[in-house]
């Protein structure tokens, strides 16, 4: 039996915490999010909060790795083609000046392939991880994610990355609803808005965990099996 301290409970529920049975997803670690030139940037959000997650992320990473658990990261982006953005979220991104699909330093934003849309060299992922690769917010929607967790006998996953309120979010609420035991590690997340970071994680904690339990960085390597 090993749980981590965690909020409103002692994650996971059933204390059965194993490197065989869990999973650490680390969401949208891409330069579009988090570097100079790209998406986040060219809306002219603060880049350091969500680049505040990177050295948080890249400690459990090293130790999750040292461990031998499943490690997977997703970037989100669209085909060149842009034939699986929908017409309106293009249309949003281009009303506040960083249109998905236009030119900008780091290459189209947010296309596959483009030097802005790729994870950044401090989290990249090492040989044989696995990479999701998703055109929505949700880390499940019109990806084979559930069936790799499935076909690995993936119980509990961790969840970290970036945008707190948006990307990991959808994650976090995919997976609860598929029956997936999900903890979020505050310090290794960061949204465009730290308001928006504090409520997402708030919302974690109702109804005696609604979406699973919260917990950090330091907590989470100090128990790990
Ligand atoms: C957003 C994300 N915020 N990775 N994407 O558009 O959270």
């Amino acid at each position: 039996m090993t749980t981590i301290a965690s909020q409103p409970y002692a994650w996971p529920w059933n204390g059965d915490l194993r490197p065989d049975n869990t999973a650490l997803i680390i969401i949208d670690m891409q330069t579009d999010f988090c570097g100079p030139g790209g998406y986040v940037d060219a809306m002219g959000y603060d880049l350091s909060l969500t680049r505040a997650p990177i050295e948080p992320i890249k400690a459990v990473l090293s130790a999750m790795r040292a461990k031998g658990y499943t490690i997977i990261h997703t970037r989100e982006g669209h085909r060149p083609d842009l034939s699986d953005l929908p017409a309106n979220k293009r249309w949003r991104s281009q009303q506040i000046g960083a249109g998905i699909g236009d030119p900008g330093p780091c290459g189209k934003i947010l296309i596959r392939g483009e030097a802005g849309w790729d994870i950044i060299p401090d989290l990249y992922p090492a040989p044989g991880e696995i990479i999701i690769d998703k055109p929505g917010k949700g880390s499940f929607c019109a990806t084979d994610l559930e069936m790799i967790l499935r076909t690995k006998g993936i119980a509990n996953i961790i969840l970290t990355g970036i945008t707190t309120d948006v990307c990991v979010h959808t994650t976090m609420r995919e997976a609860n609803d598929r029956g997936f035991e999900c903890v979020i590690l505050s310090d290794c997340c960061g949204a465009t808005d730290k308001g928006n970071h504090d409520a997402a994680l708030k919302m974690v904690l109702m109804q005696g965990g609604v979406f699973g339990a919260v917990s950090d960085s330091a907590s989470l390597i100090a128990a790990l099996p």
